[in-house]
């Protein structure tokens, strides 16, 4: 079966994988990670990262938060400058909650650089949106949407910007076809009545549940669209 979550932002390791526990999930098993896995809470989420690029069951596509630190990994290399660009960008990327993710990847740089450029090449070839068949259906998994979208066009045609940073206003269509899956965008963003909760149209799902602002991630079973919530009696658990 194939389960996705998204916009895990510093989620601790230990909790997600008592989510993972709860809904069952096996070796057998593909988890899909929507992007934003990284920043703003805890340890910026590099405990998670070195997990999961052990996970052969676990994929991973690109978020803005992962794009922005790739746009200033030259932070990490002490034998140059920085250039007026990348400065620029390590700007924006700390404003977004970078600090803590910056800060421990260094950490693992020293202790281990073998480890610390895996993750780098790993997060360098994520892949921007990927296509699944689960339960006899079809999904393209992608972090923000479709900016400009036309079911005409190729997925390869839009760019990063318009895959990353999108949010997908209530009214908006997607495919007749096939199930866009999302994150990128908390969905209390959408109503109250959405808060921590999956959020699904007749086009797309939103599954960032806004673990970047204190709730707790969830999983969508894609074969039967089975919502799995992280235990509220553990919710003390995560920090
Ligand atoms: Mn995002």
């Amino acid at each position: 079966m194939v389960y996705v979550c998204s916009d895990l932002h510093g989620f601790p390791l230990k909790s997600f994988r008592k989510l993972l526990r709860k809904a069952g999930v096996t070796q057998e098993d593909t988890i899909c990670i929507l992007g934003d896995v990284i920043d703003r809470n805890g340890d910026g989420g590099v405990e998670m990262l070195r997990w999961i690029v052990k996970q052969k069951n676990v994929k991973m596509i690109m978020g803005n938060h992962e794009r922005m630190l790739l746009d200033c990994k030259g932070v990490f290399d002490r034998s140059r400058g920085l250039r007026l660009q990348e400065i620029l960008d390590l700007d924006n990327y700390l404003y977004n909650g970078g600090a803590a993710t910056i800060e421990n990847l260094e950490m693992l740089k020293n202790k281990n650089p073998a480890e610390f450029d895996r993750i780098v090449e790993y997060l360098e070839n994520l892949p921007y949106y990927a296509e699944v068949k689960a339960g006899g259906k079809s999904f393209v998994l992608v972090h923000g949407g479709f900016d400009g979208f036309s079911s005409h066009r190729k997925l390869s045609s839009y760019d990063e910007y318009d895959l990353l940073w999108s949010r997908p206003d209530i009214n908006t269509k997607y495919y007749a076809t096939k199930t866009v899956v999302l994150g990128h965008t908390p969905t209390y963003f959408y109503g109250k009545d959405c808060k921590g909760r999956i959020l699904k149209t007749d086009t797309w799902i939103n599954i960032d549940t806004g673990a970047a602002y204190g709730e707790a991630p969830a999983l969508l079973r894609l074969d039967d669209l089975k919502e799995i919530y992280f235990n509220k009696e553990n919710y003390n658990e995560r920090i």
